[in-house]
């Protein structure tokens, strides 16, 4: 298993775990870009949003809504971003789906 987030999730690399339950886990990025910045991401294996199944529609939405629990329990009262990278154009460096969830600070538009 070489997935950096499926080791994750196995405890293998340490994080600062937000939240976890029997689908998803949270923790925080290690290299924030926000004074919140944290990662939501399915504990099954999937490399990228190109890869979500039909199937998958009540997961995508357990991860959202999780976000949007998570970024309240944060302090995010005042608004918050999530954003989801697919492949090279998209910025995508980790081969493993994640929403990232941003706040505490303004956000601007658009995105580099
Ligand atoms: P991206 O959307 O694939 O570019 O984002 C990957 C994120 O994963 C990035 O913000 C990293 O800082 C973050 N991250 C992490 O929090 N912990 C890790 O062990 C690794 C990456 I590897």
């Amino acid at each position: 298993m070489e997935c950096l987030f499926c080791k994750i999730i196995t405890g293998e690399i340490p994080a600062r775990i937000l939240y976890e339950d029997d689908q998803v886990v949270a923790f925080h990025d290690v290299n924030p870009q926000a004074p919140v910045h944290f990662l939501v991401i399915p504990k099954r294996h999937i490399a990228t949003l190109d890869d979500l199944a039909d199937n998958d529609t009540t997961l995508a939405g357990h991860i959202l809504l999780t976000a949007q629990r998570l970024a309240a329990q944060q302090g995010c009262s005042q608004g918050f971003r999530v954003v989801m990278n697919c492949n090279e154009h998209g910025g995508q460096t980790v081969s493993h789906i994640h929403m990232h969830v941003l706040g505490q600070r303004q956000m601007h538009w658009p995105p580099g």
